[in-house]
This record gives C-alpha cells, sequence and structure tokens, in this order.
C-alpha cells in the first residue's frame, strides 16, 4: 500500500513550502517539521536534527520521510557537518529505530557538481558517474548518498536520493533552464520515490523533462516518474534578459555552474 503518513522536514523551507501544498492531492497526510515554526502550520514540530529524542518521536509511526531539512547553500564546513551530517545521522538512527521503512532524501546536483555537462550531441550526465562536489554543501550530499546507502546494505532502510536540480516557481537563471524541477513535478517525483517498489538505494536525478536538460532521468523514470513540465517556455526571455554564459566560464563548463567558482552562502 501506498504510504500515507510522512514526515516532511524542512517544511519551512522553499521546497517544503512548495510541497506542504501539493502532496496533500496524493493523499498523504503530512506531519510537518523544521528549526523553525512553519508559518501557518501551528502543529508543526519545531526541533533541530541535532535534537535525536525529538526526531526519534518526529518519525514514529510514519510510513515514510521526505527528508528536506538541512543547510542548503555552502556555509562554514562545521555548520555543514552538524546539519547535514551530523544531522543526518540522527534522522536515519531515528527512521531505524522506529522502524520507518522508506526517506526521500534532497540530494542535490552540487554532489556532482564539478562534473562537465554534456555539449549538443554527448550523452546526458548518468546517476552512476563518480561523486564531483563543488561546495562542502555538495560534499554533504555525497556523504548523505553513502548514508543512505550504508542504511539500506545494513539495515534494510530503503531511500531514494533526489538530486534536485533547482526547484523553484520558474527558473530565474539560463542555466536553470537545465536544472529546473517544477514544483509540480518535484511532487510528481517524490509520490513515485514514495510509491515505487523495492527501490533500495536508488539515485535519481530530479528535474523537468527540460528541452535543455543535461542529465539522465532513466532511473527516475523506472520509479514511475512521468515528467510533464518543461522549462523551454521561459527560454526566450531568460536568454534575451541575462544572455548566455561567457564560453570557458563555470556556468558554461560544470553542471554545478556558478557554485563551482562564488558559491551562494547560507543563509538566503
Ligand atoms: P531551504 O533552505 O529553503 O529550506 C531548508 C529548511 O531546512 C529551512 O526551513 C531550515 O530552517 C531547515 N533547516 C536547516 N537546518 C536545520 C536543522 N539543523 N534542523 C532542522 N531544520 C533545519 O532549502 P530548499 O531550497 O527548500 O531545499 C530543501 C532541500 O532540498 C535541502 O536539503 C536542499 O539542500 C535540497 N535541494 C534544493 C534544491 C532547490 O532547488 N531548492 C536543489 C538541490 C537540493
Ligand atoms: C541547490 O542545491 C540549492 O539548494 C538551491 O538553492 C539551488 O541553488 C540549486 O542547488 C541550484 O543549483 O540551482
Amino acid at each position: 500500500p501506498a504510504p500515507r503518513t510522512l514526515l516532511l522536514t524542512g517544511a519551512a523551507g522553499g521546497v517544503g513550502t512548495l510541497m506542504r501544498e501539493l502532496l496533500p492531492a496524493y493523499g498523504y497526510e503530512l506531519r510537518l517539521l523544521d528549526a523553525v515554526p512553519v508559518p501557518g502550520a501551528p502543529d508543526a514540530i519545531v526541533a533541530d536534527l541535532a535534537d535525536r529524542a525529538a526526531l526519534r518521536e518526529a518519525v514514529r509511526g510514519a510510513d515514510a520521510v521526505v527528508h528536506l531539512a538541512g543547510i542548503s547553500l555552502e556555509a562554514e564546513f562545521e555548520k555543514i557537518v552538524a546539519a547535514n551530517i551530523t544531522g543526518l545521522h540522527h534522522l536515519y538512527e531515528a527512521v531505524r529505530e522506529e522502524g520507518v521503512p522508506r526517506v526521500v532524501f534532497a540530494s542535490s546536483n552540487h554532489a556532482v557538481g564539478f562534473t562537465r555537462r554534456p555539449r549538443e550531441g554527448e550523452p546526458p550526465v548518468p546517476v552512476d558517474t563518480p561523486h564531483r562536489p563543488d561546495t562542502f554543501y555538495g560534499l554533504s550530499k555525497c556523504f548523505g548518498e553513502d548514508l543512505a546507502q550504508l542504511y539500506w546494505d545494513l539495515h534494510g532502510v530503503e531511500t531514494v536520493s533526489v538530486r534536485i536540480g533547482s526547484c523553484f516557481p520558474e527558473p530565474t537563471s539560463v542555466r536553470m533552464l537545465s536544472m529546473w524541477l517544477s514544483p509540480g513535478d518535484c511532487a510528481r517525483l517524490l509520490h513515485a520515490a514514495l510509491t515505487a517498489q523495492e527501490v533500495g538505494h536508488t539515485v535519481v536525478y530530479g528535474s523537468s523533462a527540460n528541452t535543455r536538460a543535461w542529465w539522465d532521468l532513466s532511473t527516475a523514470r523506472a520509479l514511475g516518474y512521468a515528467p510533464r513540465d518543461d522549462s523551454e517556455e521561459f527560454a526566450g526571455k531568460l536568454i534575451a534578459e541575462k544572455g548566455l554564459p561567457e564560453p570557458g566560464s563555470a556556468d558554461d563548463l560544470y553542471l554545478g555552474g556558478h557554485f563551482c567558482v562564488n558559491p551562494p552562502r547560507w543563509p538566503h
């Protein structure tokens, strides 16, 4: 049966706010958690990933966890370690202890950010391309994917690690034309990741069916994901406004784009 009660961590964030709106239509009951109060949700659990007891209580009885909480941009190494490494370990320990069968983990394109982006006629980047983080942030997502693999191999906790591209209401840069995951497609992808049979630990790229996509959506599609959106409708306006990336620039060369040279920093 499809999982029904979901713990959604990071519910006050950008993706969390979008998913709070869209996931209930798939029949999920959401339990929300964030380090800060979630606007309009007085019942949300306000807890830091440092708080193991709170996490254990939060996951109890849940059918699955969609784990979005954490530092979502570059930051001091120690801060990244606390939220995205130690905090992730706390979450997986809680999940293991409480017998929650599945996690969907928000990984990132920045786990492979220093990978060259394919040129015209070259194949898309596969999910088994080596990790090439572009930041400490990306490095923490590499760790997260490996932690997920360990909890599957050692403890039988299933995870779908979604290397999200750029999940925002609209793409706002030329790079995002290749990376964009529309909110509707994000909900479709999470639902596929939550309901597919026997995922073990599966890594997928998270983007819409973008004409300018750089990566391979086959493992996502194998879960049942059928994206409906394409960033191309925004291409004319964005390219006219911002121009194409300078040849040889990070935005031109690498999946991670400007994160490789001048990453935006946490907090937003
Ligand atoms: P965000 O920064 O808007 O939201 C993250 C949320 O996590 C915030 O509400 C924050 O309060 C909470 N948080 C941070 N540290 C915490 C802690 N120690 N304990 C409890 N809560 C904590 O990020 P966004 O954009 O919503 O991203 C969600 C997830 O998806 C993040 O893990 C991010 O790395 C990942 N991601 C997002 C992408 C995007 O395009 N938005 C792209 C790739 C990955
Ligand atoms: C990410 O991993 C960030 O969390 C998000 O804020 C975007 O910057 C995204 O990558 C991106 O590469 O556009």
